[in-house]
């Protein structure tokens, strides 16, 4: 039988032989107490990093931004988010039930959008709206399709909110890809967030966790909230050991996955039934749609399974791959080919 290819996220890598050195090899302590020097030399490198005043780990992504979100509000005030974001769309509601906030939505280009649009979901202060206060920007978008936000625009979104008194949280997820792809660093990404929350357990391939930063009175409040919720853990330097690693070892190479990502856009665009524009492919996701197919996006998934391939439908016509670590060149060739098969039957 031939081994699983998995295109499915870059959720799905398994820590590499030196990673799990690092982490059998790490100094730990009980972190609950602020004694785990590996989790502390974690934090310090994500914040300077970052350029923020501090920084803290967090058990994923969905709790990094859903505890910077309860941060930045009260209940009853709105957020601005782009309308395939992730914080609101994936994250199980936690916004309603942990913040008790609402979203306003901005349609996007691909999940970029500008300071005019941003301007025009803001509310005027009166009674029968709302209390705008948080402008939320996902870079690199998912749902976009790895699409990287634009500097420029996040400088004019942050002059506007800024004059009209909201703050900016990031998500970054995949900010490391965004920053490989633009030559942008992630300080001068940060830079014009109040909030920041990155991943470990992505691209970057640690088995779990994700950073937030920002100044230390705003992690002090995460760190109250990571508590409440139950993700204060014990010796967790053993993972934090695995992202020190990745930061150090992992961030230049994802340049490799945006090449397996954009060969894999150019043969799917010459596959009959296949819908892609492979010049949209900027980072390590990409999305085809299958609706000129007679089989939904669903069925061509279950079609590769039987092929060892594993895609993400996320549609009834559309399909997500994503690039990562364990998979090479040579799977994004053998993908094709499964891929080519299905779509002709
Ligand atoms: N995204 C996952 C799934 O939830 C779809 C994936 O496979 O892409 N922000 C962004 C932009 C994300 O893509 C994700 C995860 C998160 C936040 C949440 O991270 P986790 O899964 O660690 O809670």
């Amino acid at each position: 039988m031939n081994r699983l290819i998995d295109f499915r996220s870059d959720t799905v890598t398994r820590p590499t032989p030196e990673m799990r050195k690092a982490m059998f090899e790490a100094q730990v302590g009980d972190d609950v107490l602020g004694e785990d020097p590996t989790v502390n030399a974690l934090q310090e490198k994500a914040a300077a990093l970052l350029g923020k005043e501090a920084a803290l780990f967090v058990a994923s992504g969905t709790m990094g931004n859903q505890l910077s979100i309860k941060a930045h509000t009260q209940p009853g005030d709105d957020v601005i988010i782009e309308e395939g974001g992730h914080a609101m769309n994936f994250e199980g509601g936690s916004s309603a039930v942990l913040s008790g906030v609402q979203y306003s939505t901005i349609p996007g280009n691909r999940g970029v959008f500008d300071a005019e649009q941003v301007e025009a979901a803001i509310h005027n202060d009166d009674v029968h709206f709302p209390v705008s206060r948080l402008v939320v920007i996902e870079n690199t978008h998912n749902r976009g399709g790895g699409t990287v936000f634009p500097l420029k625009n996040i400088h004019r979104i942050r002059e506007v909110t800024t004059r009209r008194g909201l703050r900016m949280h990031m998500d970054g997820a995949r900010l490391w890809n965004a920053c490989v792809a633009s030559g942008v660093s992630p300080k001068e990404y940060a830079a014009p967030f109040d909030s920041v929350s990155v991943c470990l357990s992505k691209g970057l391939g640690c088995p779990a966790g994700s950073m937030v930063a920002g100044s230390r009175d705003f992690i002090k409040r995460v760190h109250r909230f990571r508590k409440m919720v139950g993700g204060g853990m014990r010796q967790i330097g053993f993972l934090a050991a695995a992202g020190i690693y990745a930061l150090d070892h992992h961030i230049d190479r994802m340049e490799e996955d945006h090449r397996k990502a954009k060969k894999m856009a150019r043969g799917l665009a010459g596959i009959k039934n296949i819908i892609i524009n492979p010049d949209e492919v900027e980072t390590n996701i990409l999305f085809f749609d299958v609706s000129p197919a007679e089989r939904t996006a669903h069925e061509v998934g279950a079609a590769l399974r039987e092929k060892d391939v594993r895609v993400h439908p996320t549609s009834k016509t559309r399909i997500r791959c994503v690039a990562h670590l364990d998979v090479s060149f040579d799977d994004v060739d053998r993908a094709l080919e499964a891929i080519e098969g299905v779509m002709k039957r």
